[in-house]
């Protein structure tokens, strides 16, 4: 990683915005209709700027985090943390290191200067971080539907658009009806289920009834704290376990992984703290033989040009939850909307940074609050 020689921001603005979901995205934890988020604009002295989005809830159900929570964290921690000559994430990153997570919000920025940092190198993020080709495999994430025809018409209309892998979302009570209605439909594809974390260490004996379904792994069936339950399960199961809201840095994944309690990792940018913390995950589990690959927090096609350029790194085995901009919005904030091949592939562009530009026209429709901060 580089950092052009004198380069200065002049400017974040922060831009929030509200836009509709297609459909209602329900899992264990909570319904969301809408997407409520802040998209960042960093831009420096000698014009060139950079995006990045904030994965944080509308409220603080996925963890503590959440929009406003981010906004407030950015305001009075973060911005007054840094200066002008803050152009580099691993500065960056030293700067707000003694703020006590708020990885999200961190995330916001250190992701706009990781994509400022490409475009003024005149490269596509996706090579500038080391992917190995330039495509990433994608699944599709499935919400809590309200019966299980609605659940099953939805996986044959995804699988008809090239999926590659179904995620469907499970909730305590309800995991033997969805999972058996699927399987009797679909005995042999690339599925998964996350539970975001509604089960208890308790739960052990149900959860490895679940072992029947073969899934190819399932995904934070306990709390994010639950190291040793994890671990323990995973001795028990035949399904590997793949943790997403545990992994909350490369610390707490390499222990995860020490304890047996990580045999999958689904490494999402925003939670760790940006995409330094994400590479060095990636490199960590690669080392160790455990598979990656990269979850999404239903981004608009800002943060999802992140998550696509992640995909192309070596140690993504299993496809990831980086699905077209038409499975979460009429319409996307990017001029060029994300779009998944009939192979279920999805192409990193080869334009510098992210790869796309915002729908300026559109965003300005769609906000609803906008912070400025001039620096120096
Ligand atoms: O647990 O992976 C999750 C969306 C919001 C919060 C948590 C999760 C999800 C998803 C959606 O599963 C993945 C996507 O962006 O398609
Ligand atoms: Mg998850």
């Amino acid at each position: 990683m580089t950092s052009r020689h004198g380069e200065e921001l002049k400017k974040i603005t922060l831009y929030g915005i509200r836009l509709p979901l297609v459909h209602p995205f329900r899992t264990s934890f909570g319904v969301e209709r809408e997407k409520y988020t802040y998209i960042v604009v960093v831009e420096t002295r000698s014009g060139e700027h950079g995006y990045g989005e904030c994965v944080a809830g509308q409220q603080p159900r996925y963890s503590y985090e959440s929009i406003d929570i981010a906004a407030l964290v950015l305001d009075k921690y973060i911005i007054p943390s840094i200066d002008s000559t803050v152009t580099n994430p691993e500065i960056f990153m030293e700067r707000v290191g003694w703020i006590k997570g708020h990885n999200m919000a961190k995330a916001s920025i250190e992701m706009a200067l990781w994509d400022l940092n490409a475009r003024l190198e005149g490269e596509p993020l996706y090579r500038y971080i080391g992917g190995v080709r330039r495509y990433g495999e994608v699944g599709v994430s499935i919400g809590i539907q309200g019966d299980t025809h609605q659940l099953l018409r939805r996986i044959a209309s995804f699988l008809d658009q090239g999926y590659r892998r179904i995620k469907v979302k499970i909730e305590r009570g309800l995991e033997h009806e969805i999972l058996s209605a699927i399987r009797r439909e679909y005995p042999d594809i690339a599925l998964t289920a996350d539970a975001n974390g509604d089960y208890m260490p308790s739960d052990k004996e149900l959860l490895t009834g679940l072992d029947r379904y073969g899934l190819l792994y399932l995904e934070q069936p306990y709390p994010w704290w639950s190291l040793k339950g994890h671990a323990e399960l995973a001795q028990a199961m035949e399904t590997p376990i793949c943790l997403d809201e545990t992994i909350t840095s490369r610390e707490v994944a390499e222990e995860a992984m020490d304890l047996g309690a990580a045999e999958v990792i689904n490494i999402k940018p925003g939670r760790v703290g940006g995409l330094l913390e994400s590479l060095a995950i990636h490199d960590e589990a690669m080392e160790r033989g455990v598979p990656v690959w990269i979850g999404g927090m239903l981004e608009t096609g800002v943060g999802r040009g992140f998550n696509v350029a992640l995909t192309t790194l070596p140690n993504v085995k299993y496809p990831s939850d980086v699905s077209a901009s038409n499975r979460y919005y009429e319409k996307d904030i990017v001029e060029e909307p994300w779009e998944v091949d009939s192979q279920g592939r999805i192409w990193a562009p080869e334009k510098p940074g992210i790869g796309v530009e915002i729908d300026w026209e559109y965003l300005e429709k769609i906000t609803v609050w906008r912070k400025e901060y001039r620096l120096g």
